[in-house]
């Protein structure tokens, strides 16, 4: 059975995940304690980072090599477009959210709220630096959404899955204001019904509920 280490919560692993069940992958799910680098953890990802993917008896990491080793291995349903321009934009775009974004948003709010190490109060500083730029990343989301109908263009790519995956985290503990642009509430919405979406919104970390709006496709 193939197998993908994971934490709920961690948008690269939400990103693959995404990807897996939108090209219909079946994959066992096993939650890796990360912050604790067992041996067997390093031996399987010296970077000590998840996601793992374990598939066809072969290891590998990295969450957008990962996902564009699926997209060549199975093109069917498309998640990057054919023209390399475009596929230029998708790979910009997927950067951008998981390096600008996770460093100016997600981990200063998702990894805050939720003390995966089990110790210490959320850091009030980083909580207000998170709440304050994920304004201008939905206001930048809006901007480009209301030139296309998806983030790169008009086909929802892997982009998408990018930009969703981290959302969706910040989504769980509540630090997305949907109110304040409809177009991005209504990209979410599309994302958020996908048959791919669902183990996602089943995600459940011991000690933190989600938001009660998380699972909701009318939110
Ligand atoms: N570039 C990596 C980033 C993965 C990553 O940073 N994962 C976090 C969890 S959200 C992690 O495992 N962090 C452990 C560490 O940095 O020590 C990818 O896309 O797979």
């Amino acid at each position: 059975m193939n197998r993908l280490y994971h934490f709920s919560l961690s948008p690269f692993c939400r990103k693959v995940r995404l990807t897996l069940a939108e090209k219909k992958v079946e994959v066992e799910l096993v939650e890796e304690r990360y912050w604790e680098q067992s041996p067997e953890f390093l031996r399987r990802n010296p970077a000590g980072k998840v996601p793992i993917l374990r598939i066809d008896g072969r290891i590998m990491t990295e969450s957008q090599a990962i996902c564009e080793w699926l997209e060549e291995t199975i093109p069917r349903p498309a998640l990057m477009p054919a023209d390399p321009m475009q596929r230029y934009e998708v790979r910009r775009l997927c950067m951008w959210f998981d390096d600008k974004f996770y460093h100016e948003v997600t981990s200063k709010l998702v990894f805050e709220r939720v003390k995966i190490r089990g110790q210490g109060y959320p850091d009030s500083k980083a909580i207000k630096s998170g709440s304050s730029r994920i304004k201008y990343h939905l206001d930048y989301m809006a901007w480009l959404l209301d030139q296309r109908s998806w983030l790169a263009g008009d086909e929802m790519t892997l982009a998408d899955f990018a930009a969703a995956a981290h959302l969706s985290s910040l989504d769980y503990v509540s630090d997305v204001d949907w109110n304040r642009h409809a177009v991005v509430k209504d990209w979410y919405a599309k994302i958020k019904s996908r048959p791919a979406f669902r183990t996602i919104l089943a995600d459940q970390v011991p000690g933190h509920a989600p938001a009660h709006h998380y699972a909701d496709l009318d939110f």
